[in-house]
């Protein structure tokens, strides 16, 4: 009997904890869901990416498709990107920016090449089991570099959920990109050793999207992609 409704709990739980990242937060208020966020393929299934090579390893998209408005952040400040529902699965946040070449529309820019840079990545709690602060959370805070050119950015929100990923292609890329128009900038570039292609800036069989998190409990972690960039 208790195993049994166990097994249903789990059950339950699996189809449920699925997520994607739809809106942002300013000042305390949250922005409509894919308003200021491409609206992503899984916006309907809450479903995930398992693909690191596929195109929509970049912003969840098969298709490039912009999001109803741009929203205007000061750079330094610190805005939140939101989950719906929560993130349930553990594994490590991270985000990236990539800033939209002068003269092209931000709305038709797809992001394509090198041109990704981390401002952000969430390292584990270790202990007798790993643990993710960004577990169970809705939302999360991303802080624009103070020093980056002013003008059109994609902030683009990734969680990576390891629960099963300990077989190659088991590891759930949860992916949205949020267009951004940074004002009040300075002029840092971040340098070429910063930037990332997706797809290319990961392998499915890099440490740390190819991990057991479960046992032997691990004692360290090794973030995917470029060094965090930071002013
Ligand atoms: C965003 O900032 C740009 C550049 O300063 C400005 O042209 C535009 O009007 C602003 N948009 C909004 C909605 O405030
Ligand atoms: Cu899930």
């Amino acid at each position: 009997m208790v195993s049994g409704a166990l097994l249903v709990l789990s059950v339950a739980l699996g189809a449920t904890a699925h997520y994607t990242f739809p809106s942002l937060i300013v000042g305390g208020t949250k922005t409509g869901d894919w308003y200021h966020v491409r609206k992503a393929d899984n916006w309907q299934s809450n479903g995930f990416v398992g693909s690191v090579t596929s195109e929509q390893i970049r912003c969840f998209q098969a298709t490039s498709a912009p999001a109803q408005a741009t929203l205007n952040v000061t750079a330094g400040s610190t805005i939140n990107y939101a989950a719906a529902p929560n993130v349930y699965h553990p594994g490590p946040m991270a985000f990236y920016l990539a800033r939209v070449p002068d003269g092209e529309s931000i709305g038709s820019w797809k992001g394509e090449g090198a041109v990704w840079f981390k401002i952000y990545h969430e390292q584990p709690n270790f202990g007798a089991q790993l643990t993710w602060s960004s577990n169970g959370k809705g939302s999360f805070p991303v802080t624009i570099p103070k020093c980056i050119k002013s003008g059109n950015y994609l902030l683009r929100a990734e969680h990576i959920a390891l629960h099963s990923a300990s077989s190659v292609g088991g590891a759930q890329f949860y992916i949205s990109c949020a267009q951004l128009g940074v004002t009040g900038g300075g002029s840092t570039e971040p340098g070429d050793a910063y930037k990332v292609a997706f797809p290319g800036a990961y392998k499915a069989t890099d440490p740390g999207i190819q991990i057991n998190i479960n046992y032997p409990v691990p004692t360290s972690y090794k973030n995917p992609g470029p060094a965090v960039f930071s002013c």
